[in-house]
């Protein structure tokens, strides 16, 4: 039965009683609502802000959003039904394609009846003798559950920069990951673009073709791999299909959840000749597997200077004009040290006419003006400004919902340091709080779906045993959290990514937020069997009453 009763006439209204609350729904909150409404027999909800499904892939709109993982696997794993039945058109295919991927799911395993749109959770407040969660939205609707799961996403809470006189300009402004639901008519404007993480990287070719002038604002020049997307053949898909088990069996085997090998052998192992041979045939297969070429690109900074030299020597190849190529090649940090973006035709869209670039290191904004933007150096006339500025990730969707656990504690304090997670699934004052893909998990450096997965089963599972020994809350110990931190920060400094000092990896992107590697990089494989491992030992690490 599909849900109807009206936002308006459940405010004041006893909260609904459920036996889980998830919100999102996402990739994360679709597949967590299956499995404990469907095989846990769970009366469960999905409680989510938009007015659709798709999570980051309902808000990301802007021009040029696709996938960065290739489609194949940018996909749920869990269903053989779901795996023959669908088939992608390109390899990384266009945002519009992923969102009808998650209807085509969400109607096939007749989720929607249990996901209530339009609504946007303003608290969740835990009771410490009823061991119960109570949900409220911003109409002021109430839910309560004894287990409550986020499943909002790592990169959702936009990241829209202060900027003086932003208030007064005459023309439209957008953020991309808050994009206009009927896109934006460029045709005729003059554009400015602030950012060139993979975002810009993917919107400026797009953007530059649409618009009369673009001008990109550069802060910190990236690293870009060609994607080389193009169509998925008949014969690809029958391949894919009949070759799902292994694909799987790869992807989980792997350090990033995608389902190839990175080689066994160090960059600087071989000859010269050798390194650029093996660089030049993944440059030209394109996409992230270019950081697989050799085993210590991440692990060895004179590995990884091969990695950078190589890329910085392409840039200089595609730009035509040298100052310009100069300007666009990253010097401050080394490749994949941020996350990789991969892109279609970035660095040939500088060699177009209307596109110019501005480093904003060399001639910093001041301000926005009625007119543009105006930096130390000169006035740039602009109709539309888009922010490319990315997001406060992985900690900004959790701490914004206000979430309030054991005897009051409140989260936005105790992570006012950095996040504090066991496993990132859970943090202690938080009883029966599960997060998915939550820092201190390997999340945004995996392929998501895969990441996505592996906790979803693993909640699934614990809230499966916990109903099965008869108890009612399950909390992360204080002490267990101190030695996962401890070692999420050991598994960062095992690599050069925290070496990436402008990184959101680090949260080094939002002014004022601690300094912290996030992701959990000991790699997914290890992961998985840490997880599994907590898990059958009767879930050591939690409290459990
Ligand atoms: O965000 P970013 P993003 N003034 O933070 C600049 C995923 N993703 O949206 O580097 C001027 O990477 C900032 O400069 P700097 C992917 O995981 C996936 O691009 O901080 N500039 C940078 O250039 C990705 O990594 C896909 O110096 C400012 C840019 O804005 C993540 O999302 C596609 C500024 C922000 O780059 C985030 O990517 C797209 C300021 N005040 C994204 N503040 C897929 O394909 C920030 N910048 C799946």
């Amino acid at each position: 039965m599909a849900i109807k009763e009206s936002a308006a006439s459940a405010v004041n209204a006893a909260p609904r009683q459920l036996d889980a609350i998830i919100i999102g729904a996402g990739f994360s909150g679709l597949y967590q609502l299956h499995k404990l409404r469907d095989d846990l027999g769970l009366n469960a909800v999905v409680l989510e802000k938009a007015d659709g499904i798709g999570g980051t892939w309902y808000w990301n709109r802007y021009p040029g959003a696709r996938c960065d993982s290739e489609s194949y696997y940018y996909c749920y794993s869990f269903n053989k039904e779901i795996e023959q039945e669908w088939s992608w058109s390109e390899r990384y295919p266009e945002h519009p394609e992923i969102r009808k991927y998650l209807n085509f799911v969400a109607d096939k395993l007749d989720l929607k009846r249990d996901i209530r749109l339009n609504t946007e959770v303003s608290s969740a407040v835990f009771d410490d003798t009823a061991n119960i969660w109570t949900v409220r939205t911003k109409s002021g609707e109430t839910f309560s559950a004894p287990f409550l799961i986020t499943a909002v996403g790592c990169l959702s809470t936009a990241n829209v920069p202060e900027m003086k006189g932003l208030e007064t300009f005459e023309g439209q402004w957008y953020h991309t990951g808050l994009w206009p639901q009927d896109g934006v008519n460029f045709a005729g404007k003059r554009v400015g673009q602030i950012g060139t993480g993979s975002t810009g990287i993917q919107a400026a070719p797009v953007i530059a073709e649409q618009a009369r002038h673009l001008t990109v604002f550069q802060r910190t020049a990236n690293y870009s791999i060609p994607a080389r997307n193009g169509p998925v053949t008949a014969e690809d898909v029958r391949h894919t299909r009949e070759n799902y088990d292994e694909i799987w069996r790869l992807a989980r085997a792997g350090t990033n959840g995608h389902p190839f090998t990175i080689s066994t052998q160090s960059a600087l192992s071989v000859s010269e000749a050798e390194r650029q041979g093996i660089y030049e045939k993944a440059w030209e297969r394109g996409g992230l597997r270019f950081r697989a070429s050799f085993s210590d690109v991440l692990q060895n900074a004179d590995a990884n200077l091969t990695a950078s030299d190589f890329l910085r020597s392409k840039i200089k190849e595609v730009v035509k004009d040298p100052a310009i190529a100069e300007m666009l090649t990253p010097y401050d940090h080394g490749f994949a040290t941020k996350r990789p973006p991969i892109d279609s035709g970035y660095f040939e869209t500088f060699n177009r006419d209307n596109v110019l670039l501005v480093d904003i290191k060399a001639e910093p904004i001041v301000e926005i003006t009625p007119r543009g933007i105006r930096t130390t150096k000169q006035q740039y006339e602009l109709d539309i400004i888009v922010f490319a500025t990315g997001f406060d990730a992985l900690t900004g969707p959790l701490v914004n919902l206000n979430i309030s656990g054991s005897d009051g504690a409140r989260l936005k304090d105790e992570w006012s340091a950095g996040p504090r997670t066991y496993l990132g699934l859970q943090s202690p004052k938080f009883p029966n709080l599960f997060t998915i893909t939550g820092p201190g998990s390997p999340s945004v450096l995996c392929n998501m779906p895969i990441a996505i997965e592996q906790h979803v089963d693993w909640i699934t599972e614990c809230i499966r045993a916990m109903r099965a020994n008869g108890h009612m809350r399950i909390e992360a110990d204080a002490d267990s959290t101190e030695k996962w931190v401890a070692h999420v920060n050991e598994a960062a400094d095992a690599t050069l990514l925290p070496m990436a000092s402008s990184s959101w990896y680090l949260g080094a992107n939002v002014p004022g937020k601690p300094r912290v590697f996030m992701p959990y990089a000991g790699g997914f494989a290890r992961y998985t069997a840490i997880c599994d491992d907590v898990a059958q030992s009767g879930y050591r690490g939690f409290a459990l009453s």
